[in-house]
């Protein structure tokens, strides 16, 4: 009885094994979340060329992705140097996100998707502002103002 309960038991393990293996090798590309600048391919691609996104990127205007030619070129995100390009639901996604932000230049974006290489099947895109650091510092100062009237 212990003999039989034992390979059973290394039966199930090897069904286990061989089952893990199968699910990892025919497993999707990895889902990532890639945090950067959204940029239009007509002007990424120029960057990349030029090697000076680290300083362009963050100058590029939303103005410049929606108009006509960089619109319709696609989009995609800046990695550090690296330019991650969309796919169609990405594009859709990007352009929308564009036409509804209040920011002028320079779009920080988390973009989460399924990675191959320098390409990334998108299934969300969000806008990451950057106010935390204008905006708490003064609201603390207006606090510790009212304080400080208490005490006297
Ligand atoms: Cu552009």
């Amino acid at each position: 009885m212990k003999f039989l309960s034992t390979l059973i038991f290394a039966g199930v393990l090897l069904a286990a094994t061989a089952y893990a293996q199968d699910t990892l090798t025919t497993a999707a590309p990895k889902t990532e979340t890639i945090h950067g600048y959204l940029v239009d391919v007509m002007c990424g691609d120029g960057m990349v060329k030029k090697n000076n996104a680290l300083e362009k990127a963050p100058q590029h205007t939303t103005e410049c992705a929606l108009s006509d030619n960089c619109a319709a070129s696609g989009f995609g995100v800046f990695s550090g140097a690296t330019y991650i390009k969309f796919d169609k639901q990405g594009n859709a996604l990007a352009k929308s996100l564009l036409e509804k932000t209040k920011t002028e230049k320079g779009v920080m974006v988390n973009v989460t998707g399924a990675r191959t290489g320098d390409m990334l099947a998108v299934s969300s895109i969000k806008e990451v502002h950057m106010k935390a650091m204008e905006k708490t510092p003064s609201k603390e100062k207006a606090t510790d103002m009212k304080d400080m009237d208490h005490m006297h």
